[in-house]
């Protein structure tokens, strides 16, 4: 199972992607938990993605692909990942595609979760005061949905021309927007 999770910041992917990880057997690779990883651990990496994250702009593309390439040639990967908030640019969907014909394979779905935009600052905000992330301030989540709305939202079109997108409606509490995911994966068959 190939699939990937895409939605605005705050949209749940991080917290439906935990659980989907554990239906589906497969890891969980999230680019934005990968980054935060290598912040706290002070690496090279951590250090060039830190000023990016805390501005809530993306991580450079030739930096972000290089990860992803390293990550998804790990043996974890070979049976199956769930990638959470990647691809964001243009660029990135074609790396990927790339990744995917040398090493893998075709993708099975991808999965968008759509979310009014009021709600997503708000759970921002509210995990702002909950674990104080650096770009969890008010101006910064605003300029995060400006750039997914620019960058990252028009991407979502491919995937559909390709057949693969399965929308669900992200409002709702995190048990209620689980249990419509299964649903809409059940009907794929997945
Ligand atoms: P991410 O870590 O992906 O952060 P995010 O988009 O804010 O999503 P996240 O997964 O954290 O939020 P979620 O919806 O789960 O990216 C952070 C930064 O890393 C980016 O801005 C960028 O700088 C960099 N980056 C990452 N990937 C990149 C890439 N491919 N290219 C370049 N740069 C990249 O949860 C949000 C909150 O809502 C949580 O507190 C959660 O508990 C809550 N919540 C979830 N579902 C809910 C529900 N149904 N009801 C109420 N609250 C809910």
């Amino acid at each position: 199972m190939r699939m990937l999770l895409m939605g605005p910041p705050g949209a749940g992917k991080g917290t439906q992607a935990v659980r989907l990880s554990a239906m589906l057997s497969v890891p969980q690779i999230s680019t934005g938990d990968i980054f935060r990883a290598n912040v706290s651990e002070g690496t090279e990496l951590g250090k060039t993605a830190q000023s990016y994250m805390d501005a809530g702009e993306y991580v450079p593309d030739e930096v972000t692909n290089a990860m992803v390439r390293d990550r998804l040639n790990q043996d974890d990967a070979r049976r199956g990942f769930l990638l959470d908030g990647y691809p964001r640019t243009l660029d990135q969907v074609r790396t990927l595609d790339d990744i995917l014909a040398e090493q893998h394979g075709e993708l099975d779905a991808v999965l968008e979760l759509s979310v009014d935009s009021e709600e997503l600052i708000g759970r921002l905000l509210k995990r702002a005061q909950e674990s104080g992330r650096a770009d969890d301030t008010e101006d910064v989540i605003r300029h995060r949905q400006e750039v997914y709305v620019e960058q990252t939202a028009p991407l979502v079109a491919t995937y559909e021309q390709r057949g693969l997108l399965v929308r669900v409606d992200g409002m709702g509490d995190v048990d209620e927007v689980g249990v419509r995911i299964t649903a809409a994966l059940a009907e794929r068959g997945i």
